[in-house]
Formats: structure tokens, sequence, C-alpha cells
């Protein structure tokens, strides 16, 4: 890697390309260390102008390069560019190349997982396939003649249909492809290996046969079924909920160990990391299953969001992936329990997403300033961004949201949009106007809505003043109001919902907060309400409203919207923490309060609750949530607050735990949405059981699971509680499934993850074990990543050694795969809530990172941010 000065590129300048290409044809001949690439493009001028075709390369050597046919020296190259002068309006230009694929552990371009050869060029990827236009708003017909050795290389894949194939006479074969919807670069890919395939077809609403094939490493055939069953599921949704067909004569999917990411939507050929495809009873957890289904989906629905219309530029990447997301979490949310689905979405944004918020690559959803792309493949131009979609359809409702898609799709079909289009699409389609809606996509930040009411008993009126203001960022020091739908309900003190009348006129539960403050008064009210605020977290903000426990617990209870109730029980341990940690600073021991403990126990003896949503009622947070409720805090003291009122919860109900556990136990094993939250209940109730100490149940549970989840939650609940026998739970575990990385990946997260000083020692050895390795990065997230990101108090340690730890491995990947590394820098850039002895402890540690010779460009952006 050569010391470059990163170059921050900025959405406002972004220009047309000086030259369209209309179609590449790729012959690419694989080998190891010497492939072969020769590109033919047809390129036409964009315009009348006299400037250079400047073409995307990196890492390549340059063989030859012909314009029409003829040979030429006339270029200019540098390491990162191949510059074309005095070019005719339209010219073919022929371009030949090689690479080096097993040298590239960066796994990005073309590289070798395992035995085979596969790619990955989103975002910029290809140009280190062929030099060429590498910006999604160029887009061509795509044909890729693909040729290896045929022993090794049985099956050669690229994008849409397998147009012809041959064999040559020395051991190699070819096979030729052509997509025939025009692309951009990035949703190229081409897969080399011997695999498995399963093969299952499916026919489209309008009647056309499309074959389905997974492919997968050899003996793995029985693990493909459920990935199978999701893309089924996801054709059919998207047909049914969206009106969108798939548009080829087959769709593949192929799953590879080492993948920097979850998944890619190439066309035709999507990409996957083998976690998000392999799934069987005896190796994957419930949510391993559910999450299969969702990645699959996610990829699936990006065939029309993404795919069919593509982005105009980096910038507005939120724009495929925000509402691929928010397609993904429908889908998910149709086949299974909304409810359960969006409080986990809530958990993700209101924990690691209010983190970036507040941390120093807080950015819009659609980002203004870029030097590494793949630096904002992030929690807020995904999650955040599907959260913006969401609001659009709650503001919408569903019937106006779909008409606005179809006039999107249709609108755009093969261009390459901005979110600017996708915005007026829905404008048109609902009669809205959007135009201060539309700032979600420029500001950053997490806005703050602050609600105080009154009742006024002898006008029979209650009003309520919201006020929203958006701290400032490290990106942007104003901020304006936006527009916030505000879900709410009012309920009187039996729990009883109340009419909403305004004006004389009933209205809908969404209020248009568009204001910093804005008062609302509802009429005909019997007595001082309580009100669910952001029902259904209708917007991805922090809200400030004084409830007090009583009507808290009346909404525990009561609220008709079921998340409001996982909600109410939120904001009573929310209230728990902060008035604990006082506590324990004032040197006062931890108390549970009466109320969380009743609600608790009411929660438990509630026989009609579903058992999911009653298992999310009853998890503590996790810290990194926990932390967003402070300015500044002492992460240590946080972590004994939580570690504690888990203690406390468990002794107060003890026989209920008990009772949980037994009537929740699950005959035999099977995965259908019942099972998976009887078993999500039983396993939040052992890890309570397991913190009282019951070794013997644990033990029990753990050696008469027939199911890879009941498996994990006895060993999880052993390790965390400190149980005797955690140790050979995991020696045994180790012994079964030390041949299969990734089950074992679990077995490494779970002791990243473990309490106890001693971890961080035992992160070390791990780091020995035979089938670590810091090129896999499945690995390296189950190991470093879990200890740094979900280890907060271990990684914290007061002694900076979990800093050191993650530093020498960060020295290492940003050599090797500088994505990874980036990824796993987060925990250590996002320091602003801690106390100031650690923040100067870490910003140490940035700093030596900062003087390394060959900083990549993204671990150059995020610390560069982090010691602004
Ligand atoms: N679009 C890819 C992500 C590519 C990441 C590049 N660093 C997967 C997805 O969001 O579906
Ligand atoms: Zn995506």
């Amino acid at each position: 890697m050569t010391q470059i000065k990163p170059q921050v590129q900025y959405r406002e300048d972004y220009q047309p390309p000086h030259y369209w290409i209309d179609t590449l044809d790729l012959d690419i001949q694989l080998d190891e260390h010497a492939t072969e690439v020769v590109a033919i493009s047809r390129v036409r001028r964009n315009g009348e102008h006299g400037e250079p075709l400047v073409l995307d390369g990196e890492q390549l050597e340059l063989l030859q390069v012909a314009i029409n046919g003829v040979d030429t020296t006339q270029y200019q190259q540098t390491d990162t560019a191949l510059i074309l002068s005095q070019l005719p309006e339209e010219f073919v230009l022929t371009i030949k190349t090689r690479l080096d694929p097993a040298a590239n552990t960066a796994l990005e371009g073309l590289y070798k997982s395992g035995s085979a050869f596969c790619t990955q060029c989103e975002a910029q990827g290809f140009r280190r396939i062929t030099y060429y236009l590498d910006r999604p708003d160029v887009l061509a017909r795509f044909t890729t003649r693909v040729t290896a050795e045929a022993a090794s290389y049985p099956y050669l894949l690229s994008n849409g249909n397998r147009i012809d194939q041959g064999v040559l006479d020395d051991g190699r074969h070819w096979v030729q492809w052509q997509d025939p919807f025009p692309k951009p670069a990035y949703l190229f890919a081409l897969v080399a290996g011997d695999f498995d395939v399963l093969r299952d077809s499916y026919t489209t609403q309008s009647g056309r046969e499309v074959a389905l094939e997974i492919y997968v490493d050899k003996g793995n055939l029985h693990r493909a079924g459920h990935a199978m069953d999701s893309l089924k599921a996801s054709m059919a949704w998207d047909e049914q909920r969206c009106h969108l067909e798939y548009d080829l004569d087959v769709y593949m999917i192929v799953a590879v160990d080492f993948f920097n990411m979850g998944a890619m939507e190439n066309k035709g050929l999507n990409v996957f990391n083998a976690k998000f495809v392999l799934a069987d009873a005896n190796t994957a957890t419930d949510s391993d299953y559910l999450d299969v289904e969702r990645v699959i989906g996610h990829e699936y629905f990006h065939n029309w969001t993404g795919n069919r219309v593509t982005c105009r530029d980096w910038f507005q990447l939120s724009l495929k992936e925000g509402l691929t997301v928010f397609r993904d979490q429908e889908f998910s949310s149709d086949l299974g329990s909304r409810t359960v689905n969006r409080i986990q979405n809530v958990r993700l944004i209101r924990g690691p997403q209010f983190a970036e918020d507040a941390g120093p690559m807080a950015h819009p959803i659609r980002p203004d300033a870029v030097i590494e792309m793949n630096n904002f493949y992030t929690l807020t131009v995904y999650e955040k961004g599907s959260e913006v979609i969401r609001m659009l359809h709650t503001l919408l409702g569903e019937q106006a949201f779909q008409r606005g898609l179809a006039l999107y799709l249709q609108r755009h079909d093969g261009q390459a949009a901005t979110c600017d289009d996708f915005v007026a699409a829905m404008s048109e389609a609902s009669d809205r106007d959007l135009s201060r809606f539309k700032r979600w996509y420029s500001q950053s930040g997490t806005p703050v809505l602050t609600v105080t009411d009154d009742y006024d008993a002898e006008q029979h009126t209650y009003t309520l003043t919201v006020h929203q203001h958006t701290p400032a960022t490290g990106d942007q020091p104003q901020k304006l109001p936006l527009h916030i739908p505000l879900s709410l309900a009012l309920y009187s003190d039996q729990g009883e919902p109340l009419s909403l009348l305004a004006e004389g006129e009933a209205i809908g539960p969404v209020l248009d907060v568009l204001e910093s403050e804005q008062r609302f008064v509802f009429e005909q009210i019997p007595s001082r309400p309580t009100p669910a605020l952001l029902q259904g977290f209708s917007a991805p903000v922090k809200l400030n409203y004084p409830y007090s426990d009583d009507q808290l617990t009346l909404l525990a209870k009561s609220s008709i919207d079921e998340f409001v109730r996982w909600d109410a029980v939120q904001m009573l341990i929310n209230k728990a923490v902060v008035d604990n940690l006082s506590r324990l600073q004032r040197g006062d021991a931890v108390v549970v309060p009466r109320t969380l403990i009743d609600v608790f126990r009411t929660t438990l003896e509630d026989a009609a609750l579903d058992r999911a949503l009653q298992a999310q009622m009853l998890s503590l947070p996790d810290l990194g949530s926990l932390l967003e409720l402070f300015e500044q805090v002492d992460i240590g003291l946080l972590g004994q607050v939580h570690e504690q009122l888990h203690a406390g919860l468990s002794e107060a109900l003890q026989p209920l735990w008990q009772q949980a556990y037994e009537q929740n136990l699950t005959p035999e094993y099977r995965i259908d949405h019942q099972d998976i939250a009887r078993r999500a209940m039983k396993n939040v109730a052992l890890g309570y059981l397991a913190q009282a100490g019951d070794a013997e149940r644990v033990q029990r549970q753990y050696q008469q699971a027939d199911n890879m989840t009941d498996t994990l939650a006895a060993m999880k609940a052993a390790v965390r509680a400190g149980l005797q026998g955690a140790e050979t739970m995991l020696a045994d575990f180790e012994a079964k499934w030390r041949h299969d990385g990734l089950v074992l990946d679990n077995w490494f997260r779970l002791q990243a993850t473990a309490p106890g000083e001693g971890t961080l020692a035992q992160v070390q050895q791990l780091m020995g074990h035979p089938t670590f390795s810091l090129n896999n990065p499945n690995r390296v997230r189950a190991l470093i990543g879990a200890f740094a990101g979900a280890n907060p108090v271990q990684f914290h340690r007061l002694d900076g050694a979990g800093y050191d730890l993650l530093v020498s491995v960060l020295e290492q990947l940003n050599k090797s795969n500088p994505q990874v590394a980036s990824r796993l820098i987060t925990p250590l850039i996002q320091f602003s809530r801690l106390d100031d002895a650690r923040q100067a402890m870490i910003k140490a540690r940035l700093q030596q990172l900062m003087a390394l010779p060959a900083l990549s460009r993204d671990l150059f952006e995020k610390i560069s941010k982090a010691l602004a």
C-alpha cells in the first residue's frame, strides 16, 4: 500500500461523466496469481468537449491498450488511473490487464475464498479487475467470458444468462454470460469453483419460469434448504406487497467463507457470506434462521431497489440501502412478529446508531463529504435511512406509499437516480408537501423531542407542547427543525384509549411536528390522561417526557400498541439505571425499584402475552443503549448497575423465572414462530436462573439440547454467571465443532463477551487457536469485534490493555484488509460518552495509529475525525 494523501470528495461537486460506456465485453482467463482480463468497451463522448477519458484502476498490471483495434501507447498512467486523450466521438477501447487474485487479502475486486475465485465490486472494487469508469452512473450491457481449469473450477458463473460454453484441449473450459440489463460496474460478479448446488424453480406472477440455484461448499447441501425457502418467500412477497417481479431466467446465490460483509446483490448472481446462507437445526440458532431469511430477502429486493434503479453517485447510497432495509424489515414483519421485529430494529437505532450520531463519524443519511466510500456503509445510511423511509410510509399510508414507489421505479427504470428523485415521486403520488421532510436527508444527528403537557380540568382540554432540538454534531454545527411524525394515543386512568378530538374533529394518531415548538390541544378529555408518545417509534428521535412510574406501569399493562408496552418497560429500566448510577457514585448499594419488579411480575404472569414480546419486555437493554442516557459516564460503574439489576430481578422473582422456564420447554425442535418465541422466553428465564446459581438446570439444558439455540443459551448463561461447569461446556463444544467455522464463531464470541478480568488474556490466547486467522473476517469479528464492541466493560479496562489489543490487531489489518480494520475501530473512536481518563488513553492510542507509515484511507478518515 502506498502512502496517499487522502482526498475528500463532496456531494456538491457531482458532474456527469465525460464519456459513456454502452457495452463491455470481458474475457477473463483465471489464474491464481496471474489472471488476465481483456475488456472491450464501446465508448461514447458525452456532449461536445475535449476532456480526456480518465479510467479508474488500482493494483493492475497494464499489458495492452488499443483504440478501434489499433494498439496505442498514447496514454498516461498513475497509481489509480489510466488517462487517454484526443479521442474520437465514439470508439472501441480494448484494455488488457493482469492481476494477482491470490495475493488479494483486502477481499475487494477479484480474490480467492478458499479454493474458489469470487468478486466483490461495491463500492469501488471493479477498478481492481480492469481500468474502467468505476462509478454508478455509467451503465453498460455486459458480456463475460470466463475461462479456467476445468477440474478445479467446474462452475464458472457471472451475471445474467448463460449463452455459450466450450472445452479447450489444455484442460480448461469456458462459459459465456450475457446480462441483458445495463448495469454499473459495482454490480458485476464472477465466481469460479467446485460446489454443491441446490436447484429449484419459481414461476412468477406473470408465468415466467426462473431457475433458482444456491451454490455451497461441498458437503453443505443439507444446509441450503432454508435459504431456498427464504428466496422463494422473498419473490412471492415482492410480487404481493409491491407488485414487483423478477426479470432474468436464473437467480444464483453463492455462499463463500471469506467475505467482508453480509452479502452482495450482484445482478442475477448474489455472493453471500456463508453465515447468511447455511442453516440447519444442528448448527444454526433461531436468530441465524431469521437472519438468513432477512438477508436473502434484502439482496433479492435490491433487484428493483438498487439494480433496476441504481444510485447516481455514492452519496445517494441510502436511496437503495435505506429503502431496501425498509423492504426487508417489512418482509420479516409480514412473515413473523411485527412487534418483535420493530423492537429489534429500534434497539439497533437507540444503541449503535445513536452512538454513531454522537461520535466523530456523524453524517446525514445522504453524506456530503467522503474520503473512503466503504466507510459509509453505516447504521446511519442503512438503519436510519430505513427509518426515514418508514416515516414517509407513516405519513403517506400504505396505498400512497406504494403508488409513490411504483412511480419512482417506473420513472427511473434503467437509470441512476437520486434521493431527491425518490422524494419527488413520493410527493407527487401522495400530493403531499415533503419539502421540510427532505431535511432528514441532509441533517445529521439525533433530534431530541421534549414534551410537556397540561390538563385543564374545567375545559376538559389536554395540551401537549412539543419542542424539537437537534444537538450539533461534528460535521454540522447548525440544525434546522425537521418534519417529525409523532404517533400518539391517550389513555384514561383505567387504561382505556381516549378518542383524539381537535377543533371539534376526530384526528388520526400521527401529529405533524414541523416547528421547533408546537402545541396540540385535545378536547373532551374527561381527566388527566397518560400519553403514549412516539408509538411504534414513529421517528428516530430521543424522547423526553417526565413519565411517572405509575404512567409507565399503566402503559406497560394496557397500551394497545404492543411496542409501547415494551417501550414503557424500557423507560422504567432506564430510570432505574440512572437512579442507581447516582447511588453507586454516592457509595450506596443498587436497589431494584419496586415498580420495576412489579411490572416484571405482571409481565411474567400475563398468560395472554405473546411469548416473543414477553421475552423482549423482560430483557435488559445492552450497555451501548444505556450509555446513550448519559452525557458522560464511567462505563465500569454502568456495567455494575446493569449486572446488579439483573441479579436483583433474578432474586426477586425466582419462582416465576422457574415457572416461565418450565412452561416454555419445547418437546421437539421446530422452526416456527411460536416455538422460536417459547425458546426465547425460556432462555431469558434461564439467564436469570443462572444468575442465581442454578448450575444444575443450565447443565441439564446443555446436555439435553437438540438444537443450537438451546446449546448456546446454556453455555452463555453458564459463562455469564461464572457457573461451575462453564469450562467443561466450552471444552466440549470446541471438541465437537472445531471443524465448523460458522459454529465455532459462536464459541469465540461467547468467550470474548465473558465478564471478568480474565477475558482479555483469554482473547489473546484464542488468537492462537488453530482456526483463528486475521485473514478471515468472520473469525476476526467473532473474537476481536465482539470483545471490542460487545464487551464494553472489559474492552475499556482501566489499564488500557483492551485498547492495546485492538490497536495491535488494527496495525496488522490496516495492511491486509483495511475495510475490516475500519469496521473494527468503531468502539475506539466513539469515546465521547466515556470519562476523561479513558478518553485520554484512547486518544493516545489513536495518535499511535495515526502515525503508522502506510495508514489506509479507511482508517485515516475515522481516526483523523476522532482526533479533530
Ligand atoms: N450493497 C452491499 C454492501 C456493499 C458494501 C461495500 N463495502 C450489501 C447490501 O447492502 O445489500
Ligand atoms: Zn443492501
